[in-house]
């Protein structure tokens, strides 16, 4: 019976446990997971498009191979989330749907050009910086699967992470040149990174119930701070400003003071209305149908073998 169930469910989460695509669970849970780990997945694969506009372009073959190396990555965290929303019931197909009709999102962050070499650096160190942010909490969420895929996605987070750093200290102590490219890069890029943590959290819709069941363990405020926090001093030892002349240590709280985000901005982007939306869901698309005889050659091949073997 349900009741019993549903007591099990709430003392596997009361006792930091993980639930297990096997055991039950509410169905509301099981939907907000989906909606989540799919947002997540999509993000990963649509995230490829920006850097990877830049592996033609790379300034030498170290860095083109280290790029490559970056976004292929991407492709992989995508494809374990969406193997991680398979355990839910979801198809793969379901999913792909859902996101090329514009009724599942994206993260925000990707509707911005790379307009230079140094937004690689940039995206590096601040987007993937501000990924790993939100994501270590997630290594402890309480459904198994997404949690146990943020292990090993948070880990080459950080390499990602360091060879942005390692790429705009480079620039920033390069020529007068390279060090605006690397000003201009982090001016356009700090304040959509601090919108990737999602709205206020008095406008968060899903924070209170997704922290009750131990989904999310932080709420957006708290981790957009935890993020601020972290990137003052680099800013500092990469010799780069952040764009924001209200940024200050504000000793009574233990935490940095910003300025006011512009959410405007943020509410026009997931509506659609973003610099680069339309540009980044139409190569997906094209992507996908482009590569559609490569999933009929792997289900023709796949159902060879089953014939063979009689599996
Ligand atoms: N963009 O109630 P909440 C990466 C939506 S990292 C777009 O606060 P929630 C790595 C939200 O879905 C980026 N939509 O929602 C990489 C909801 O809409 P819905 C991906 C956003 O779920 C680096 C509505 O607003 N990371 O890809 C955004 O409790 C470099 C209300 O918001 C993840 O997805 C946004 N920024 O909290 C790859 C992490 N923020 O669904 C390549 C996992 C909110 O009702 C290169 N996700 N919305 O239609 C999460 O932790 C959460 O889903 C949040 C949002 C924190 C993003």
């Amino acid at each position: 019976d349900t009741a019993a169930y549903e007591s099990a469910f709430d003392a596997t989460v009361a006792a930091d446990e993980r639930i297990e695509p096997r055991d039950w669970m509410p169905d509301a849970y099981r939907a907000t997971l989906v909606r989540q780990i799919a947002q997540h997945a999509h993000s990963e694969i649509i995230g490829m498009q920006p850097e990877a506009n830049w592996i033609t372009r790379a300034p030498s073959l170290r860095r083109k191979a280290i790029l490559m190396a970056k976004v292929q990555d991407e492709a992989g965290h995508g494809l374990y989330l969406y193997s991680a929303a398979e355990t839910l019931g979801t198809g793969r197909d379901e999913l792909l749907d859902k996101l090329h009709s514009g009724r599942q999102k994206y993260s925000s962050i990707f509707n911005y050009p790379t307009l230079t070499w140094a937004d690689v650096g940039a995206i590096g160190w601040l987007v993937d910086g501000a990924a790993i942010t939100n994501q270590v909490p997630l290594c402890r969420c309480s459904y198994g699967p997404y949690a146990r895929a943020m292990v090993r996605v948070c880990k080459e987070e950080s390499f990602h992470q360091r060879q942005g750093y390692e790429s705009l200290l480079a620039l920033s102590n390069g020529t007068p040149e390279q060090h605006a490219m690397a000003q201009d890069a982090v001016d356009r890029w700090w304040w959509p990174s601090l919108m990737m943590f999602g709205p206020p959290d008095d406008e968060s819709a899903h924070s209170a119930q997704s922290m009750a069941w131990k989904i999310k363990r932080h709420s957006n405020d708290e981790l957009r701070q935890r993020f601020v926090d972290i990137c003052v001093p680099q800013a500092e030892s990469l010799g780069l400003t952040l764009p924001d002349p209200d940024l200050r240590w504000n000793e009574e709280r233990g935490h940095h003071d910003f300025g006011p985000i512009d959410w405007t901005e943020f509410r026009e982007v997931l509506k659609g209305n973003g610099p680069c939306n339309e540009q980044r869901i139409t190569q997906r698309r094209r992507a996908h149908e482009e590569g559609a005889w490569v999933r009929e050659a792997a289900a023709a091949h796949a159902a060879k073998h089953t014939g063979e073997t009689g599996a």
